[in-house]
């Protein structure tokens, strides 16, 4: 029976034993992008900038921020007067910083691998940072501090040399101080004060006073998805993007030794994030009392939130599925691919193995993935929308790319000359076989 009343902020519930195959697949569904449409609505945005520059970048910041400004950027050194904050502030972004970065520069393998592959062969690979990126920072009503902090601390650890950090300006033109303070602290050299796909095209093309970049990342709306894409499928523009996003989404896996409340408050804190943030539930074999204690705690929290309005439109769309065993539990788990996966389980450590899906993963009841959101050190641009499958989150290497070199003395290739003349003779490529042909040659008659 239900715990729950008229006009209670609940999930839908069911059981895995009772649904059918179909329903099981429709649960793994997100929602679907009509990512045409929205392509159509922002390719004339994209041109128009990359047509007219700063004049439209100002005139489309006029008419979607409503605020005409001067300038669409601030180069760095930051005024010191747009960067102040309190204290109690300053110390949670530095306590925040500092654990990001130790994090991402451990990520970082300066190293150069050198294996021999046969004698006389030497293959290297070493990295290099990405010269110049994009980092969009969502803007609207919240403050995104922590996005700027998750994705310009790996690209200052990777030695990014141009940093551009776009972020919406309010609608007095100004960016918040805190994002401002983050841009300084790692190293930005400029702000863009442009959201959505303008900004975007900004970047990706470049302007009057933007810089063009080789990569653009961070999450944003369908618009800001749809540019990066635009812009990526673009071979004029020439630049990658971290990954396609979609809504947050967290998954988690509980069992009778979860504490109701704290659940509760792990699946509000995603929901929060938007009328289509996704959140799931998982219970294993819980004990009835356990289940209704979760859902009283949801609509409980949940009715104090500010941001209620969110809640009962993102909660009513998630769902509670009951199984019975780790192993169903799992299984759904890594078919949904999750953003963000807690653990509320006895012995989460021992589980890790069996996740192959996730973006990252939350263990215990004292683990909440508020903590990766903000400051414990893991990044929290993660892949959405099934994107775990095949993408990792943003990292340091998202800002690094790989090169290869190789040396082969005289040894080495007389050693594979034979391999690679008669591979290129089976592929027909006379003047490869040529170059090795040449010089074997010369080297098996001084022998
Ligand atoms: N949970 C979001 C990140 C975030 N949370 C930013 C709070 N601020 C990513 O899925
Ligand atoms: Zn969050």
């Amino acid at each position: 029976q239900d715990v729950v009343a008229e006009g209670t902020i609940k999930m839908q519930k069911y059981d895995l034993s009772e649904i059918t195959p179909e329903k099981r697949s429709s649960l793994l569904q997100r929602p679907i992008i009509k990512s045409d449409e929205i392509l159509e609505r922002v390719r004339p945005i994209v041109d128009d900038v990359r047509k007219r520059g700063d004049v439209a970048l100002l005139d489309l910041t006029a008419k979607y921020d409503g605020v005409r400004l001067q300038s669409p950027v601030i180069t760095s050194p930051f005024p010191p007067e747009l960067m102040s904050i309190d204290d109690a502030t300053k110390s949670a972004i530095d306590q925040a910083f500092d654990n990001i970065l130790k994090f991402h520069e451990a990520q970082y393998d300066r190293s150069t691998l050198v294996v021999g592959t046969m004698p006389g062969i030497t293959c290297y690979r070493f990295s290099r940072p990405i010269k110049s990126v994009g980092l969009y920072v969502p803007g609207g009503t919240a403050v995104l501090p922590s996005t700027a902090l998750m994705l310009g601390i790996p690209a200052m650890v990777a030695g990014c040399k141009e940093i551009v950090m776009a972020c919406p300006p309010r609608k007095d033109g100004s960016v918040a101080s805190e994002v401002l303070y983050v841009a300084h602290k790692i190293g930005a050299t400029k702000v863009l004060l442009a959201g959505g796909a303008q900004a975007v095209a900004a970047m990706a093309y470049g302007t009057e006073s933007v810089p063009k970049v080789d990569k653009i990342c961070g999450p944003g709306n369908q618009y800001v998805t749809a540019a990066k894409m635009l812009a990526q499928n673009d071979s004029s523009a020439m630049i990658s993007i971290d990954m396609p996003a979609g809504p947050s989404e967290l998954l988690v896996i509980a069992d009778d030794t979860s504490v109701p409340a704290y659940v509760a408050s792990d699946l509000l804190s995603q929901a929060e994030h938007g009328e289509d943030s996704q959140v799931v539930l998982v219970a294993v074999s819980l004990a009835s009392n356990l289940l209704e204690e979760i859902e009283k705690e949801i609509h409980k929290q949940a009715s104090c939130l500010p941001r209620v309005d969110i809640v009962r439109q993102s909660i009513p769309k998630s769902f509670i599925l009951n199984v019975t065993n780790m192993s169903d539990a799992l299984k759904f788990s890594n078919d949904y691919a999750p953003e963000h996966l807690i653990l509320h389980l006895e012995d989460p450590d021992s589980w890790i193995n069996e996740v192959d899906n996730a973006g990252s993963i939350f263990l215990g009841s004292y683990s909440p993935e508020s903590c990766g959101d903000y400051a414990s050190g893991t990044n929290h641009t993660l892949p959405t929308y099934g994107y775990a499958r095949m993408y990792s989150g943003v990292n340091t290497q998202t800002f690094l790319k790989h090169m290869t070199a190789q040396k082969l003395t005289m040894d080495g290739l007389d050693k594979i000359g034979d391999t690679v003349m008669r591979l290129a003779e089976i592929e027909g490529l006379e003047a490869h076989r040529n170059a090795v042909a040449i010089r074997v040659k010369d080297i098996r008659n001084t022998k």
